[in-house]
C-alpha cells in the first residue's frame, strides 16, 4: 500500500459509533451509516476500489466477488469470528489477507447457548407467551411441564473456545459434559472441563439429553446433523444451535419436531438466514432467535477494536494477529 495516504477502508455495515469514529480518525474510512446491506454489485464495486474491506456475516464474499478486487485490495478484515461467508482459497489465491475477530464474543455466545438450553428445557418462551395472551387460567400441577436439567447429559459438538465456555457454564446447571471434536482437547483443558470425549459423533448423539452445536461452518460440517444423524437422537432430546444454520439439515429437523421425534430445539441461526422455515414458526417446542448470540454492545466494540488492530498491524507491515489461514473442525 502507498504509505503517504491513509488506506481506503470500506465498512459494509453500521458499527458502534465509537468504532466508526476511531476508524474515521485512523483511515480513509467509508461507513454505512444507513446500515443497508450491500448488494452483490455494490460489494464488487467496493472490492474494486478499497484497500481494505470490512465485511460481516451478511456479505457473501465468494470467488466472483473476490475476482472483482482491484489492485489496491490487500485485506479483508471481517467483523466476526465465522469466516464461512468468505471464499478463503480464492482470497489467498489473489494474495488477499483475511482476518477475523476471535475470542471476544466467546462468553456472550456461550451465555446465549446457556439461555437457549434453559429456555427450551423449561419452556420459557411458551410460558411467557401464555401470560401475555391473557389465556392463563392459573397454576396446575401438570401445566407447563418441562424437563429438569440437573443430572442430564449435554453433548457439545465442537470443543473450541465457545464449546469450552459453554462447558464451564453448563456445569453450573449440574449437567455432565460430553463432546465430539475433530480431536481431543489438550489434556490440561480436558482435566479442567471434566468432559467425556466421543470420537464417534453418532454414538454420542444417541446418548445425549441435550446437544449443543458450537463448531464452525466448514465444508466438513455442512449438514453434519443430517436427517440420519438427527434420527439417532433420543426422542425427547433438546438441540441447541448458536453456530451456523447450515450445520443442521433444517428441513429434516423441522419434520422431526413436528412429528414429536425430537423434544425441543433452541435456534439462534438458520440455514437460509434471514429466512426461517415457515413450519418452524408454528411449532411450540422451538425457541427461535434472530442470530443474536454475540449481540452485546461490549462484544461489538471489542470486535470493532480487533478489526482496527488487524488493519493497523497489517498497514504497518506486520502479520495481523487474527489472520485466518483455514478453518477446520
Ligand atoms: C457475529 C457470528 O455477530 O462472529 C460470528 O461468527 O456468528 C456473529 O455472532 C457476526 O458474524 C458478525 O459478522
Amino acid at each position: 500500500m502507498p504509505d503517504r495516504r491513509k488506506p481506503l477502508v470500506i465498512v459494509t455495515r453500521k458499527l458502534p459509533d465509537v468504532i466508526e469514529t476511531r476508524m474515521m480518525e485512523l483511515f480513509d474510512a467509508r461507513l454505512n451509516i444507513e446500515d443497508r446491506a450491500m448488494t452483490r454489485d455494490e460489494l464488487m464495486a467496493a472490492m474494486a476500489e478499497a484497500d481494505v474491506l470490512v465485511p460481516t456475516v451478511t456479505d457473501t464474499i465468494d470467488a466472483g466477488v473476490i475476482e472483482a478486487a482491484g489492485p489496491r485490495l490487500k485485506m479483508i478484515a471481517s467483523f466476526g469470528t465465522g469466516v464461512d461467508h468468505i471464499d478463503l482459497a480464492a482470497a489467498h489465491a489473489r494474495g488477499i489477507v483475511v482476518t477475523n475477530t476471535p475470542g471476544v464474543l466467546t462468553e456472550d455466545t456461550a451465555d446465549m447457548t446457556r439461555a437457549l438450553i434453559l429456555a427450551a428445557a423449561r419452556r420459557l418462551v411458551e410460558g411467557e407467551r401464555l401470560v401475555r395472551s391473557g389465556e392463563w387460567t392459573g397454576w396446575s400441577p401438570t401445566s407447563m411441564l418441562g424437563h429438569r436439567l440437573y443430572g442430564k447429559r449435554l453433548g457439545i459438538i465442537g470443543m473450541g473456545r465457545i464449546g469450552q465456555a459453554v462447558t464451564r457454564r453448563a456445569r453450573g446447571f449440574g449437567l455432565s459434559i460430553h463432546y465430539h471434536n475433530r480431536r481431543r482437547v489438550h489434556p490440561e483443558i480436558a482435566q479442567e472441563l471434566e468432559a467425556t470425549y466421543w470420537e464417534s459423533l453418532d454414538q454420542m448423539l444417541a446418548r445425549m439429553d441435550i446437544v449443543s452445536i458450537n463448531c464452525p461452518r466448514t465444508p466438513a460440517t455442512y449438514h453434519l446433523l443430517s436427517a440420519r444423524r438427527l434420527a439417532l437422537m433420543k426422542r425427547d432430546a433438546i438441540l441447541v444451535n448458536t453456530s451456523r444454520g447450515e450445520v443442521i439439515d433444517e428441513a429434516a429437523l423441522t419434520r422431526m419436531l413436528q412429528r414429536g421425534e425430537l423434544g425441543a430445539a433452541g435456534l439462534d441461526v438458520f440455514e437460509h438466514e434471514p429466512a426461517v422455515n415457515r413450519k418452524l414458526l408454528k411449532l411450540p417446542n422451538v425457541v427461535l432467535l434472530p442470530h443474536m448470540g454475540s449481540a452485546t454492545l461490549e462484544g461489538r466494540i471489542d470486535m470493532g477494536e480487533k478489526v482496527i488492530v488487524n488493519i493497523r498491524t497489517f498497514i504497518d507491515g506486520h502479520r495481523p494477529p487474527d489472520r485466518v489461514i483455514s478453518t477446520e473442525f
